[in-house]
């Protein structure tokens, strides 16, 4: 990366519009984009971050479906709940987008029908189910039936949740459609596939130019796919939701795009509509359209090979024969792992989790931007706890951050009339026992590599060093004998107040934009960052003179978390633990119970014989059985057997079954039983009769 850059685009994975984001959401995509952002503004550096909803796919229909509403009504709601818990959040995009808008459609279909008129995309007539009900065909996630491999019932069409096979729908046994339990039939339909093969060797060598800057993940997860040959995906969908496919002709009605096809262009879409909105809707392509810019895109390691993989080969095919208008690749992919919550995986569809809108209304945001920041899941996954929060916000934020700031303020407010007591210069900063240099350095290379925690914990280690300082200079003693003195100490302290406020900017904005005011700045931090007005370096040498005036009062930073304000949420991983545990417990299969031992002599007393059921009628006022004529070699036994829900007398005749050949005569509704016949329940209490095949074993014994 020895390349400098004009100006940097920064994208985050667009959420779907289907639920509200999460913490784990925050950790490992929308927090490191932002602090990363805001950094670079700091900077003065010309970069734009740019998001949104993604607001098309299967599940959001599905959404729709259960809660009798219109798809747009779901994506609308959870639209601006989640714009809402970002902006809350201090998350702060220059422009956050919908994939329902109509600059958005427009672009999706620009780009198909661009790779179309080159016949790029591969037409390909498969068998899908169809629901005859409903009309409609069903994609994956419609269909639900008997999972193949475990037998749990409620398998979806792409997945059994409960032994995690990836099925396909046709793989199901007993598949119901999920619109109206209708038995699905296979039907013909055309879809566009999109060739990846095709820019294989394009990817290979996109993949490889960054195999030493982008994390290992990301590099290991696109050679996994590059390794196993690239095939064709399918591009459309039969769908009622998403953007219609911009053809007139028949066969392309009543289909939309893959979702994924279209959500990674929202990134261009709504670079455009950001570019309107400035008043220069043509200022979009400085983003995309030139090499001096700078792309990258944030995502968690779920969406990496959408973004290394899909997204340039769709680019590539734009790109194909073009001179101009071609669109540069994303340099970076940082792609996180994921923030577990108490050590258990984040889970929407198992209701464990903690949403961003619902925390920020107990708690500030900027406590979770530290404690998040101090857990990013960068190498591995991670974990927040109610206990680590607690502590960072009290030991950290509180007692070493707020602390210093508080009492630096405080006391000159107190004893200097509210201003900067004394004239700092170079030599004295230097003496302080900081390699001024070198921290900023430090910092600066933890940001450039996206390294978030480490960017945190360094800015916290000032805090900690001014905190120090400020103890150990005890300035309200000396003041008594050397006022001088004090007010140096004083001075030094204001301007570490200063600079923390800039270095903690990125990391947590309100506080530092307070601390900002109450240095007696007019304005916020915010106002204050332009590209090409660098900031950030001004925080490493004094920037309070001698007489520059405080506000003149001070507030607290942080509250302490005390035991009472989480023991409520405690209770609540409590309960949601309890529940994901009876749920895995129910879904779990029974421990398996067997009968008291027996001997092998026990054993050899029961007659097992292979037998022929050679005439078989219901019973009179007996609605569970079926009376059995069997041929045991050359004996014939009559058994009545309570089978008569499950099979009809016509499908018996003909079956060879197991008989209990030694078992005592009994009477049942008058009608002589002479035996038993085996079978075993299976799912959902459907029997299965044990039937040897064979020939010529009629009559044999079975051991
Ligand atoms: N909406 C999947 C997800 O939220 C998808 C990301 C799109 S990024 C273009 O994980
Ligand atoms: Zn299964």
């Amino acid at each position: 990366m020895t390349h400098t850059y004009k100006r940097t685009l920064v994208t985050t994975a667009l959420p779907y519009a289907n639920g509200p984001v999460h913490l784990g959401h925050l950790a490992g995509v929308y927090l490191p984009a932002d602090i990363y952002v805001r950094f670079k503004r700091l900077c003065g550096h010309d970069v734009i971050h740019i998001g949104g909803s993604d607001e098309h796919g299967v599940p959001i229909t599905i959404t729709a479906d259960k809660e009798g509403i219109s798809p747009q009504d779901v994506v609308d709601r959870y639209h601006t709940m989640n714009a809402d818990a970002f902006a809350k959040c201090g998350i702060s995009f220059d422009y956050y987008g919908r994939t329902s808008s109509p600059t958005h459609h427009a672009t999706a279909r620009e780009f198909f029908s661009e790779i179309e008129k080159k016949g790029i995309f591969i037409r390909k007539t498969e068998k899908q189910f169809f629901d005859p009900k409903a009309g409609r065909f069903l994609s994956d996630r419609y269909i639900t039936g008997t999972c193949p491999a475990c037998n749990a019932p409620g398998a979806n069409g792409d997945q059994c949740e409960q032994c995690g096979t990836h099925l396909s729908p046709t793989e199901l046994i007993d598949p119901k459609s999920k619109l109206s339990d209708a038995t699905p039939e296979l039907r013909e339909t055309l879809h566009w596939y999109f060739p990846l093969g095709r820019f294989q060797k394009q990817l290979e060598n996109y993949v490889e130019r960054h195999t030493g800057d982008w994390r290992s993940n990301v590099v290991n997860y696109s050679r996994t796919w590059l390794n196993q040959g690239l095939a064709d995906r399918a591009i459309t969908r039969d769908l009622a939701w998403g953007i219609s496919l911009p053809l007139d002709a028949e066969e392309a009605k009543g289909k939309v795009l893959y979702v994924w096809f279209d959500a990674v262009l929202g990134y261009i879409s709504f670079t455009k509509e950001w570019a309107e909105k400035q008043g220069d809707s043509e200022r979009w392509r400085r983003y995309w359209q030139d090499p001096e810019t700078r792309i990258i895109n944030f995502i968690g390691k779920d969406n990496v090979v959408f973004h290394t993989l899909m997204f340039p080969a769709i680019l590539m095919a734009w790109n194909e024969e073009r001179l101009d208008g071609r669109y540069e690749l994303a340099d970076n992919v940082p792609a996180s792992e994921f923030m577990n919550f108490e050590g258990r995986k984040f889970s929407k569809s198992r209701n464990y989790a903690v949403y961003l809108g619902e925390f920020l209304e107990r708690f500030p945001a900027d406590t979770l931007r530290y404690s998040i920041a101090m857990n990013y899941p960068e190498n591995k996954d991670s974990d927040f706890s109610w206990s680590d929060f607690q502590n960072r916000t009290n030991g950290e934020l509180a007692d070493t951050l707020g602390n210093f700031i508080k009492r630096s303020i405080d006391f000159t407010n107190a004893r200097f009339g509210g201003e900067v007591p004394a004239e700092i210069d170079l030599e004295a900063w230097d003496a302080l026992g900081i390699d001024w240099l070198e921290s900023f350095s430090k910092l600066e290379a933890a940001y450039d590599g996206f390294h978030f925690r480490e960017a945190a914990s360094q800015a916290m280690e000032i805090a900690r060093f001014a905190n120090r300082f400020l103890t150990e200079s005890e300035p309200w003693k000396v003041i008594k004998v050397d006022a001088e003195a004090a007010g140096r100490t004083m001075a030094i302290s204001l301007n570490l107040c200063y600079t923390l406020a800039l270095l903690f900017w990125p990391i947590v904005p309100e506080t530092a934009n307070r601390i900002w005011r109450m240095l007696g700045f007019e304005g916020r931090i915010d106002d204050l960052v332009e590209p090409g007005k660098p900031v950030w370096r001004r925080a490493l040498e004094p920037g309070l003179k001698r007489g520059h005036k405080l506000l003149g009062s001070s507030e607290i930073l942080f509250t302490k978390i005390e035991e009472e304000d989480i023991e409520p949420e405690l209770k609540k991983i409590e309960a949601l633990l309890a529940e994901a545990e009876r749920r895995e417990a129910a879904e779990q299969p029974a421990p398996m119970t067997f009968k008291p031992e027996i001997t092998f002599d026990d054993f050899q007393k029961i007659d097992l014989r292979v037998a022929k059921v050679i005439a078989c009628e219901p019973v009179k006022k007996a609605n569970k059985l079926l009376k059995l004529q069997l041929q045991v070699g050359s004996e014939q036994r009559q058994v009545l057997s309570g089978i008569a829900q499950h099979f009809t007398p016509e499908e018996m005749v003909g079956k060879s079954v197991v008989l209990v050949a030694n078992l005592a005569d009994r009477t049942m509704r008058g009608e002589l039983s002479q035996g038993m016949i085996l079978a075993v329940e299976g799912a959902d209490g459907r029997l299965f009769l044990l039937e040897p095949q064979g020939e010529g074993i009629c009559g044999n014994q079975v051991s």
